[in-house]
């Protein structure tokens, strides 16, 4: 299939957006096999069947690369108590917070899972999003959480979209296990892992250090287990304090680090030295109100490549749409829309250890978003507007 009179954001490095204004795209299957300016389209390729786009911009299908999108239940109700003035133990003691998402997975099938996370999916696919990563980490046992991950695989099964999961047992201390972290790590998440891993439902490794959650020390045992099962690791850090999260997880070459508001300089560092991606999250930062932004500029400086996602979870971050994160990450964190589309294609694609994806060009998957918009920065600059003029997954329209 030729793609003729368009006008490519390639997201290729080499210039800005890696902007081609009168562009062409072949692809061949499930792949593109070439992609440039009009004028140098090869004779064997003006033959194919065209799709004229009358100018509109072609961008890399984009990538969602950090959710909790599989879970049960909801907080609206929470939200309610919180702005009627309930403060966070009282909603804790009315039975609300992470232990209520909890309770409602545990007591969801593998198939209501699935069923309940589709309208989600749907609302990113309409936004052109056509690979999203997706976490276990609401089980807290060991069959729950592998129901959370087979849930997750399905949805590549009945919706035309790329999925990467993410084993989360180091997520939140389940009641039975109260203050007994390690035991917890041994009995329930370590197995879990092994299990997970054993029927192939995991493509990476994840934890959430901080204080409400797991200690450095805790973590570094669970990224031990992966590395043995040859898995990568990323990892919630720096999000409410600075615990050496960053630090850890380039320690052990992380593909990612995310939310990261309290990381400073020296975890700059140690991030780009071990090629970590920053993954920006501002869904959760809205919505708990915080007020200390991640160091951008020292991500910018060190050449941290950023990707951005919206963490969507029923408590943080209950947000189902990509082209609001990019809006969020440029308006409160002062990121430039290059940045932001970079951020939930190219880089996404590399916080999720996917090589074909991401970019145009020749060689790469066929996943491509067509935007009824005149220039790249449009997508980062209206809010609640979706342009999304055509999708195309692996070839197909
Ligand atoms: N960081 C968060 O903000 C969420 N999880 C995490 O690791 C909170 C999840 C929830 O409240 O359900
Ligand atoms: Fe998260």
């Amino acid at each position: 299939m030729l793609l003729r009179n368009a006008t490519l954001a390639t997201m290729t490095p080499d210039r800005p957006y890696g902007l081609i204004p009168d562009g062409a795209v072949v692809t061949e299957g499930e792949r593109i096999v070439w992609a440039g300016a009009a004028a140098d389209l090869p004779e064997r390729y003006r033959t194919e069947e065209a799709l004229d786009l009358g100018g509109r911009l072609v961008t890399p299908g984009l990538i969602d690369c950090h959710t909790h999108i599989v879970h049960g239940g909801d907080r609206a109700r929470e939200f309610e108590m919180r702005l009627e003035g309930a403060s966070y133990e009282e909603v804790a003691r009315a039975g609300g917070g992470i232990v209520s998402t909890v309770r409602a997975t545990r007591a969801a099938s593998e198939e209501a899972l699935l069923a309940s996370a589709l309208p989600r999916i749907d609302a990113l696919i309409a936004e052109g999003v056509t690979g999203i990563e997706v976490k276990s980490g609401y089980g807290l046992d060991v069959e729950t959480e592998l129901a959370m991950l087979r849930a997750a695989r399905r949805i590549a099964q009945v919706r035309p979209v790329r999925v990467r999961t993410s084993f989360l047992g180091a997520h939140a201390l389940p009641p039975e296990f109260a203050d007994r972290h390690d035991a917890y790590i041994d009995e329930v998440c370590l197995p879990a892992l092994e299990a997970a891993h054993a029927e192939g439902l995991a493509d990476a490794v994840d934890g959430f250090c901080e204080g409400i959650a797991f200690t450095p020390d805790q973590i570094a045992r669970v990224f031990d287990r992966a590395r043995g099962l040859g898995l990568s690791v990323k990892l919630h850090a720096e999000q409410l304090s600075n615990l050496g999260g960053a630090r850890l997880a380039a320690s052990y070459g992380a593909l990612s680090a995310d939310h990261l508001e309290y990381a400073d300089e020296g975890d700059a560092a140690a991030m780009a030295e071990a090629g970590t991606v920053a993954v920006i999250l501002p869904g959760a930062f809205y919505t708990l109100r915080e007020t200390r932004v991640p160091p951008i500029a020292a991500f910018r400086a060190h050449g941290v490549p950023m990707a951005v996602a919206t963490d969507c979870n029923p408590g943080s971050s209950p947000m189902t749409s990509l082209l609001l994160a990019m809006n969020m990450s440029a308006t409160l964190f002062r990121m430039t829309p290059e940045e932001c589309l970079a951020g939930v294609t190219r880089n996404a694609a590399r916080a999720l250890g996917m090589q074909d994806a991401g970019t145009i060009r020749a060689g790469q998957r066929a996943d491509l978003a067509v935007w009824d918009v005149e220039s790249p920065a449009e997508l980062t600059y209206r809010i609640g507007f979706n342009p999304l003029w055509k999708r195309i997954f692996g070839g197909r329209p």
